[in-house]
C-alpha cells in the first residue's frame, strides 16, 4: 500500500536527481567559506531573493533565530503575529538563547498584521520598556491557511518599519509558494524586508536546509550567530547540492502542488462530515474542520486514516491540515477522499 503523507511538505524525500548531485558534489570546508557548492547555493539564493548575500543553515528554525539574533540584542523586542511559526513552534529560541522579547499582536485570518496594531505595539523611548527593534512577517502564513502575503502589503509594513527606524525580517519558509500563487517574482515579495529565510526542505523537496538572505554586513553577523548556534557545517556541499537541484527543478513546478490542493479540496467538499475553511487552499495547504455533529476528534480520525495509508495533520482538536507536495500525485487524491469516507463509515469511537 502506498503511504500518502500529507502531514507536511517537510516529509518530502529527495528526488533521484538530488541524490545524484549529492553523490558527485564538489565540497570544501564551509566554515572557511571554501565549499564551492554551498557558495553557489548562497549566491543563487541571494540573486533569487534580490539580496546581496546568502547563508546556508541546517533548518528554517535556525535561519529565523540567526536572523533575529543578528538584528537584535538582549532585551530588545520584536513584533510578530500570535500565530507566527517563530512564536509558536521554534521552542522559544529567541527568548531562551537571545534574550529577545516577543511582542505578539493578532494575526488576521489572511496571515497579515494590521498596520494599526503594529504601530500601537511599537514602544516609546522609555526606560521601563524593552526597545522595539524588529517586525517579522511570515509568507506564506502556515497557521493562517498557507496564505500568501502580497508584495503591496509587505511594502506597507516595510515602509512603516523604515519610518520608525525598525528592521523587517520575513520568514519566507514557503516564499516560492507565495510567488507561484501570486504570479509575482520572489524578489518582489522580499524587497521590503531587510532579511528573509526560505526553506529548501519543504515544498522544494531537498532533504535538509534553509537559506537566509540579506545585506553583506547583515549576513556577516548572521554567520557568526550560526557558528554560535553550532550550525557551522563543514563539507555541507553534499546537502547544498540537493538545494541547487531543488531551486532549478522543483521550484518551477510548485504551482502543480497548488492545483492538486484545489482538486483535493474539491474532493473533500463532497464529504458531509468535513467543512473546508473559507478560501482554502490558498497555496499547497488544505485546511478543514470536523462538522459539529461528528463525534470523534481530529486526532482520532487521523489515527484511523493511517490504517488506510493516509497521513494527515490534526492541527487542533477538530482541525486538519493536508499539505500537497512533490510526492503527491493526481491518482492519490481520490484515495484520500475514499479513506476519509471509509473512516467516517466505520464506528471509530
Ligand atoms: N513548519 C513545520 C512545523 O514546524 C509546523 C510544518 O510542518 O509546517 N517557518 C515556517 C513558516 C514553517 O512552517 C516552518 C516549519 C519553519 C519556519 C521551521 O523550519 P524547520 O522545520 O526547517 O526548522
Amino acid at each position: 500500500m502506498k503511504i500518502i503523507d500529507l502531514r507536511s511538505d517537510t516529509v518530502t524525500k529527495p528526488t533521484p536527481e538530488m541524490r545524484e548531485a549529492m553523490a558527485t558534489a564538489k565540497v570544501g570546508d564551509d566554515v572557511y567559506k571554501e565549499d564551492p557548492t554551498v557558495n553557489r547555493l548562497e549566491e543563487m539564493s541571494a540573486a533569487l531573493l534580490g539580496k546581496e548575500a546568502g547563508l546556508f543553515l541546517p533548518s528554517g528554525t535556525m535561519g529565523n533565530l540567526a536572523a533575529i539574533l543578528a538584528h537584535c540584542g538582549r532585551g530588545d523586542e520584536i513584533i510578530l503575529g500570535n500565530l507566527a511559526h517563530t512564536f509558536l513552534f521554534e521552542a522559544g529560541g529567541i527568548a531562551a538563547l537571545g534574550g529577545v522579547h516577543p511582542h505578539t499582536i493578532p494575526n488576521q485570518p489572511n496571515g497579515t498584521l494590521r498596520l494599526e496594531d503594529i504601530k500601537n505595539a511599537i514602544r516609546p523611548d522609555d526606560v521601563h520598556f524593552p526597545t522595539t527593534r524588529l517586525i517579522t512577517l511570515e509568507n506564506t502564513h502556515n497557521r493562517c491557511g498557507g496564505t500568501p502575503l502580497t508584495a503591496e502589503y509587505t511594502q506597507q509594513v516595510g515602509d512603516l518599519a523604515k519610518k520608525k527606524g525598525l528592521k523587517l525580517h520575513l520568514d519566507g519558509a514557503r516564499i516560492f509558494n507565495a510567488s507561484a500563487a501570486l504570479g509575482v517574482e520572489p524578489a518582489q515579495l522580499s524587497a521590503p524586508a531587510d532579511s528573509v529565510t526560505f526553506c529548501l526542505s519543504k515544498g522544494l523537496a531537498a532533504p535538509v536546509g534553509s537559506v537566509l538572505c540579506g545585506s553583506v554586513g547583515f549576513i556577516a553577523r548572521a554567520r557568526r550567530m550560526r557558528k554560535q548556534l553550532g550550525g557551522g557545517m563543514r563539507q555541507a556541499g553534499i546537502i547544498a547540492s540537493a538545494g541547487i537541484v531543488a531551486l532549478e527543478t522543483v521550484l518551477p513546478r510548485l504551482g502543480e502542488d497548488h492545483i492538486r490542493a484545489k482538486l483535493l479540496a474539491q474532493r473533500l467538499s463532497k464529504i458531509p462530515q468535513l467543512k473546508l475553511e473559507p478560501g482554502t487552499p490558498a497555496t499547497n495547504m488544505v485546511y478543514c474542520t470536523l462538522r459539529e455533529n461528528v463525534l470523534p476528534d481530529a486526532s482520532q480520525v487521523a489515527e484511523k486514516l493511517r490504517e488506510y495509508g493516509v497521513l494527515v495533520g490534526a492541527t487542533a482538536k477538530r482541525r486538519f491540515r493536508l499539505v500537497t507536495h512533490y510526492w503527491v500525485e493526481d491518482a492519490d487524491l481520490e484515495n484520500i477522499g475514499k479513506a476519509f469516507e471509509a473512516v467516517f463509515a466505520s464506528n471509530i469511537i
